[in-house]
């Protein structure tokens, strides 16, 4: 039996079933829990890791592992509140794990090795079993380390979008679309382009005094770039009629880099931010995304021609991350045009008011250890790299102020897992109502965010740049 037949024809090796097991009684009862094979039943969706690959143009096609033979993986549509069955089989030879990012699951299901999600084993399968919630655009990944290894973790294509449907879609929109910014091919790159789209001329509120100017080290730079599985113009454009709305999903799949994206001519009206709908819809020129993080937002089709919808910086656009948006019987060529210069402010999407006094305040101070040439840098939450083993503690039903002090130069997307949080202030601007995920802290900046502890279990929180995840910068929260 070769190993394709193999993993046909279902089970695990006693080894990895016992495995399974092992890991199923060191659960808590009465979790919802991943159900070790065989099964009966016919799961609700399925993922099979393995090997893919990607046409990204006609002369340029890349190797990377993903999901049901795509990179972006299916979209996965879910109801808001029906149980599903996942079933995932690894063709592939490491441990993986699939997370849930945004949904409110509890840690043996979220896919997370720190919260003790059990690990998919080489070559066995395992079914996640959850119920989806809350309803929003959310999205699914890899949680693997992958530290040196480019050809791990979120480097690789195992990403893609899952739609949480709730009963009362408004839907007033003509069509929707989804687009994964991505980037390929990364390799070590000792100048480090790294951010390349932040903005540091703000307040900087928590720049230090004296700067450590010591020399840093590899960051992360990418050959190719994409919108999902193709380099602009290599796939179909977004084909439109004058007059229509169209919903845009934006995801930011990256591993790495914050991107802002604009359409020429054309203005975003953001509905929800990280799937959650906010409290003031306003229209933008340009939408920022840091890795994780997602963007709703109707475009009004009313400007004819050919765009090209893609990251304002020139050197991405220009090899390949965009796509075109192309109206009924237009031949032009596409057109990009430098949209205004803009400051992304997500105090704007919010509304005023101020939170109820929380229980306790949890100050979180990040800081790059820079490392020196040729090496990698590390990161510290309060002094300290993982793991945090009593730093953060919640109590059931506790409102947690978080203040996420940024003492580094670079914007961190900072993702708490299994729950959202509301954001407070930003830079010294205050806000309510805005209910993300993950936030992108800016260079020197500051966040401040409430977090209601309502979902036991580990929780980890970390920044989304996958290099810093993996050298220190998360922590994880657990529950008193
Ligand atoms: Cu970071």
């Amino acid at each position: 039996m070769n190993r394709r037949d193999f993993v046909k024809f279902g089970g695990l090796t006693a080894i990895q079933l016992g495995a399974a097991k092992l890991l199923m009684s060191q659960m808590q009862p009465g979790t919802q829990s991943i159900a070790p094979v065989p099964e009966t039943a016919k799961p609700d969706f399925s993922l099979r890791i393995a090997p893919v690959m990607v046409e990204l143009t006609p002369t340029r096609t890349i190797s990377t592992i993903g999901y049901n033979g795509t990179s972006p993986g299916p979209l996965l549509r879910m109801q808001e509140g029906k149980p599903v069955t996942v079933e995932v089989i690894n063709d592939t030879d490491v441990p993986e794990l699939v997370h849930w990012h945004g949904l409110f699951i509890p840690a043996e299901v979220d896919g997370v090795e720190e919260e003790a999600t059990p690990m998919v084993p080489p070559h066995g399968r395992i079914r996640y079993q959850f119920v989806p919630r809350p309803a929003g655009t959310r999205w699914y990944h890899t949680h693997t380390m992958a530290g040196a290894d480019l050809h791990r973790g979120a480097y690789t294509g195992q990403f893609g979008f899952l739609l949480i449907e709730s009963a009362n879609n408004p839907g007033n929109y003509d069509k929707e679309v989804f687009l994964a910014l991505r980037e390929w091919e990364p390799f070590f790159n000792p100048e480090g382009d790294e951010d390349e789209d932040a903005d540091n001329s703000g307040p900087q509120p928590e720049r230090p005094k004296t700067l450590d100017t010591s020399p840093s080290g590899l960051e992360v730079g990418y050959q190719m770039f994409s919108i999902n599985d193709k380099s602009m113009g290599a796939g179909e454009p977004i084909r439109v009629r004058q007059g229509e709305r169209v919903l845009m999903h934006l995801l930011n799949a990256s591993a790495s880099m914050n991107r802002s994206v604009a359409l020429p001519g054309h203005r975003f009206q953001i509905v929800a931010m990280d799937g959650n709908p906010i409290p003031t819809p306003r229209t933008v020129d340009v939408v920022d995304l840091g890795p994780g993080e997602r963007v709703d937002a109707i475009v009004e089709m009313t400007q004819p021609g050919i765009w090209i919808l893609g990251p304002t910086t020139d050197d991405a656009r220009n090899s390949g991350m965009g796509i075109l948006v192309e109206y009924a019987n237009q031949h032009k060529q596409p057109q990009w045009v430098a949209p205004p210069k803009s400051v992304w402010d997500y105090t704007i999407f919010g509304r005023a008011g101020v939170q109820p006094a929380p229980d306790q305040t949890i100050d979180m101070i990040f800081q790059k250890i820079p490392s020196g040439a040729g090496l990698f840098n590390s990161w510290t939450v309060n002094g300290k790299q993982y793991p945090h083993d009593q730093e953060f503690v919640l109590k059931k039903g506790g409102r947690y102020r978080l203040v996420f002090r940024n003492r580094s130069e670079d914007a961190h997307p900072l993702h708490m897992h299994r729950h959202s949080f509301e954001l407070v202030e930003i830079n010294g601007k205050a806000t309510a109502g805005i209910m993300k995920d993950t936030v992108v802290v800016p260079g020197y900046g500051r966040a401040t965010v409430d977090l209601v502890a309502d979902q036991p279990g580990l929780t980890l929180f970390h920044c989304h740049i996958q290099q810093h995840m993996d050298y220190g910068f998360k922590a994880l929260f657990r529950y008193a």
